[in-house]
């Protein structure tokens, strides 16, 4: 039947709509996903400030006081009180702004960024978008990228390095010490990427990643990951206010004379989300979920270890299985399991956010160890 673009009853879209929901995945058995059901609070701070727009700050004085809030705990929680950044869309926004405030700063054009190939795939994104040439630095043998590798491939045209804090694959996290060691000496602009790890790490007694770090220009790091903020909800902060500013441009009819952000119109849930959170379990209780999360990761890497490979011991709440993975994947998803797999090692990798709890781990795991027992030699 055509569908006539009638109006029609509020309660008739509704329960269209909800079919479309009904569709979606539920979490309860994602293993695949950085981003997990957001905190109650968040889905309520969301609701409330749901009509703001930070892209026009002067019309939403007090969204605007929340983000600077947001920023101003993040900052210090991030080792530099001074640092200053804006609330993004995630990780990509972030590595895009943070890759261009290093360009304008470095005032070479056609240049180049050294980045881990363990990089997120955003990175191809920044290099089109900003016609800047991505080289990629072989990892070493525990999937941290190569200092030596990242030394080979600077030139004058290098405008920045790159640093993942907490890699979307395994879950690593680089030597972020000796790449500032390697950006001072050479004036390079280093960025950090902790989308994910940005709300893991802290909490598991690892800091030498942020601006405690001296060479560490800017960071991003995502509350709609583990810090269980509503989508969409990154931040992304600088050290100094001057790599912000090489972001501006006039918006001369607007309630604000400039703009650094990229998007122009800009939701305040991100920002209002990701505070509630904080403000409601503190860093104490964010640090509680965090370890249950990473004690769970430990506890499915017992019980499978004797099945299966990890392919490194975990740093970060993500466990990865050396296995013929697209093999054993399909095999999962029929019982209903979402996994991924990575590129290098072959390996499938689940990653264990809040919703994934220990009785999830251990269901998951006898599922693992049913389909491995019915045919021995097919998946390893
Ligand atoms: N940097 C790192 C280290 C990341 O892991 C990610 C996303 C990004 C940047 C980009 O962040 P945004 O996607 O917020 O822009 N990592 C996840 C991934 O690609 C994103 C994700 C989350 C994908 C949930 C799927 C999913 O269901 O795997």
């Amino acid at each position: 039947m055509r569908d006539t673009l009638e109006g029609r009853s509020e309660e008739e879209v509704l329960s269209e709509l909800s079919k479309f929901l009904s569709m979606d995945v539920p979490y309860s058995r994602v293993l695949s996903s950085m981003c997990t059901n957001p905190h109650p609070i968040a889905v309520k701070a969301h609701c409330m400030f749901v009509r703001s727009n930070l892209g026009d700050p002067g019309l939403f004085p007090g969204t605007a006081e929340v983000e600077r809030k947001l920023i101003s705990i993040l900052a210090g929680f991030f080792g530099d009180e001074n640092a200053r950044g804006y609330v993004t869309s995630g990780g990509t926004e972030g590595n895009i702004q943070a890759m261009r405030a290093a360009r304008n700063v470095s005032g070479i054009r056609n240049g180049n960024v050294v980045v881990p190939e363990s990089a997120h795939f955003s990175f191809l994104k920044v290099g089109d978008l900003l016609g800047l040439e991505i080289r990629k630095a072989k990892l070493d043998e525990d999937y941290r990228v190569d200092l030596g590798e990242v030394e080979r491939l600077i030139d004058d045209r290098t405008i920045a390095l790159v640093g993942i804090a907490g890699t979307t694959e395994l879950g690593q996290v680089d030597d972020i010490r000796s790449l500032s060691k390697i950006a001072e000496e050479r004036g390079i602009f280093l960025h950090v990427d902790a989308a994910f790890g940005g709300f893991v790490l802290p909490f598991l007694g690892i800091k030498d990643f942020d601006f405690r770090v001296k060479g560490v220009c800017s960071l991003t790091a995502d509350p709609h990951k583990m810090c269980m903020a509503t989508i969409p909800s990154g931040v992304l902060l600088f050290r100094r206010e001057e790599y912000l500013r090489s972001l501006d441009i006039e918006t001369p009819y607007l309630t604000s004379a400039k703009q650094c952000t990229l998007t122009g119109t800009r939701p305040g849930s991100g920002a209002v989300s990701a505070y509630a959170v904080i403000r409601h379990l503190g860093f104490e209780g964010l640090g509680r979920i965090v370890r249950e999360c990473m004690r769970v990761t430990r506890l499915l890497k017992e019980e499978l270890e004797s099945y299966l490979t990890p392919v490194i011991e975990p740093v970060t709440n993500v466990v990865c299985f050396r296995c013929r993975a697209e093999k054993l994947k399909a095999e999962l998803l029929k019982e209903g399991w979402y996994v991924s797999t990575i590129r290098r090692p072959e390996a499938i990798r689940c990653v264990i956010m809040p919703h994934v709890t220990e009785s999830v781990a251990l269901e998951f795991a006898s599922c693992v160890k049913r389909v491995l027992s019915s045919s021995p030699s097919s998946f390893v």
